[in-house]
């Protein structure tokens, strides 16, 4: 059985995740994504609201599980028996910053392979933090997030206003 990870902050899931979620899903037994859960960055969502995003977001793939991770991602890729890394690239920045894990990873687990899939040109500019940010100022972020998140960004903001 072919297995790929899809590790990720997703503060919170964008199409531009779902986007490679669909296609990569395609190319594999199963997809797992992962939500990293000690990240140094402080989330607005705690990994428990990610997770439970994620799975609703992704309910109709079949083949897709979603979960949290600590700790290093090679033994997350071990501990789910995956041998592919899913990443998404947007920019060269993304570039860089991705080349250099995934040849630390290989150097660690030679048989563990990251498989980068181009954005899709019209989510090339989008990021969680740009979502976040704009919800922040109650921007319109429904071209950016599935109906179920900007409802979650609502509550979370409106909860931290009041
Ligand atoms: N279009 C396409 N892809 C996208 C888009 C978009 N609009 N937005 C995001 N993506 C991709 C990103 O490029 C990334 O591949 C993935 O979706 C997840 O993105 P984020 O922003 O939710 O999550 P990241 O990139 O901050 O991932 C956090 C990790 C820690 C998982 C990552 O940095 C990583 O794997 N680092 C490797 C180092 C390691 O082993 N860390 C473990 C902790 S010690």
């Amino acid at each position: 059985m072919r297995t790929a990870i899809y590790p990720g902050s997703f503060d919170p899931v964008t199409y531009g995740h779902i986007d490679i979620i669909k296609r990569s899903a395609k190319m594999v037994d199963k997809l797992i994504i992962g939500v990293l859960s000690n990240s140094s960055k402080t989330p607005l969502f705690s990994v428990e609201e990610r997770v439970n995003m994620l799975k609703e977001v992704t309910k109709d793939i079949p083949n897709v599980e979603v979960t949290s991770f600590a700790g290093l991602l090679i033994d997350f890729a071990d501990a789910c028996n995956a041998k592919i890394i899913v990443r998404g690239l947007r920019a060269v920045t993304d570039f860089e910053y991705e080349l250099q894990w995934a040849q630390a990873n290989r150097a660690v687990r030679p048989h563990l392979d990251t498989l980068f899939l181009v954005t899709n040109v019209e989510y090339s500019y989008l990021s969680s933090s740009a979502v976040r940010e704009l919800a922040r100022y109650h921007g319109d972020v429904s071209l950016f997030v599935p109906p179920y998140v900007e409802q979650k960004l609502d509550e979370k903001l409106d909860s931290k206003e009041n």
